[in-house]
């Protein structure tokens, strides 16, 4: 077995943690021949809760699972990691503002940036799924100057594949026969699932479908507001799917994008299709030797310039509230 590979995950008491730890301790990032180093962050009262997990990751008995550190100092977790999955996040309490939102995140964000560009791998790649994911990246990565930009990511994987499926659902395609699949913008109500590049068997499936009301008034909002649909069902906010998307989102990261197919990252912009430079935003990407680039040359039409301007003036009301408040 090679040497392993250190993953750190914050957040790890939490929902998504409980899912996550375990399908990264089994192989489901890396593979089954490559031996993984979990560096699990929390704050200090969710401690013991994060023993009882580490504890049941040992019960696991993981052939893959090379170790497990845990501990409340993101500069001690954070030493040589190689990956960082940022997920554990303040979420919005009653009567919070979204300014109060992002300065409370921006507590968590700012450290956390700093502590990796301090102590982190070279090879060092960061997702953040804690919300909100895009702007949380945004001042992670300004907070870590000595690192590429182009290491830092949000993840819209749940809602790429979310439309992924709603797509396969009303065509009676499988989840496999749909490629090329795109959300754009901020991962919020305001994203843009993409139909007029997708492809289902490979024919473009807006025209497959050809039924603009249903896209627009059923399809979009079901993808865009699943996770309050879920939280209404179950009781509680999307766990093990977010879990999955991002190990998805990290496996691609590591092992590329097939031939013919691209996955959806929020990734900083570089003024491509008008999205203002230095945003974090979804775009189309494809990845190869673990960097990706944002597909090019896709022509837009005017419903879906007018969605993704829409989704990325949200942005930028969040990057420059974030701004405002000195963050990044
Ligand atoms: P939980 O509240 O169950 O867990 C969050 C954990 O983070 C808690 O254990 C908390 O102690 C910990 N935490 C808080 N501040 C921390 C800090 N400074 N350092 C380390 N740990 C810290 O939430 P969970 O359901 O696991 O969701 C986590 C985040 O994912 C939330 O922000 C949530 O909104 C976000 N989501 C993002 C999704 C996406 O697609 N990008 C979808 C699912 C989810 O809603």
């Amino acid at each position: 077995m090679s040497t392993p590979v250190k993953v750190a995950v914050t957040g790890a008491a939490g929902q998504i943690g409980y899912s996550l730890l375990f399908r990264i301790a089994s192989g489901s990032l890396f593979g089954p021949d490559t031996p993984v180093e979990l560096r699990l962050l929390e704050i200090t009262p969710a401690l013991k809760s994060l023993e009882g997990v580490v504890m049941e990751l040992d019960d696991c008995a993981f052939p893959t699972l090379a170790g497990v550190q845990i501990g409340d100092d993101p500069a001690t977790v954070f030493d040589g990691v190689n990956f960082a999955l940022l997920v554990g996040a303040r979420p919005r309490g009653p009567g919070m503002e979204r300014g109060d939102l992002l300065e409370a995140n921006g507590g968590i964000f700012a450290p956390q940036g700093k502590a990796l560009n301090d102590v982190a791998a070279d090879d060092i790649r960061v997702v953040v799924t804690g919300n909100p994911a895009n702007t949380n990246a945004l001042i992670a990565q300004s907070n870590a100057p000595d690192i590429p930009a182009s290491r830092f990511s949000a993840l819209t994987r749940l809602d790429h594949n979310r439309a992924i499926s709603q797509l396969a659902a009303k065509t009676g395609a499988a989840v496999t026969d749909i490629k090329k699949m795109t959300i754009w913008g901020n991962h919020s109500a305001t994203q843009y699932p993409d139909l007029f590049h997708a492809e289902v068997k490979g024919q473009i499936a807006a025209d497959l479908i050809n039924d603009q009301d249903w896209l627009e008034n059923t399809y979009i909002p079901t993808v865009a507001k699943r996770g309050a649909a879920i939280i209404d069902a179950r009781g509680a906010s999307s766990a093990a799917s977010a879990a999955s998307a991002t190990i998805d989102h990290a496996r691609t990261w590591a092992q590329g994008t097939p031939d013919g197919d691209w996955v959806s990252m929020a990734v900083k912009s570089d003024g491509s299709y008008g999205v203002a430079e230095g945003l974090i935003s979804s775009f189309p990407v494809t990845v190869k030797d673990g960097e990706w680039q944002i597909v090019q040359g896709l022509e837009l039409n005017d419903f879906s310039r007018a969605k993704i301007d829409a989704s990325v003036a949200e942005l930028a009301e969040e990057r420059d509230a974030v701004k405002g408040l000195g963050l990044i």
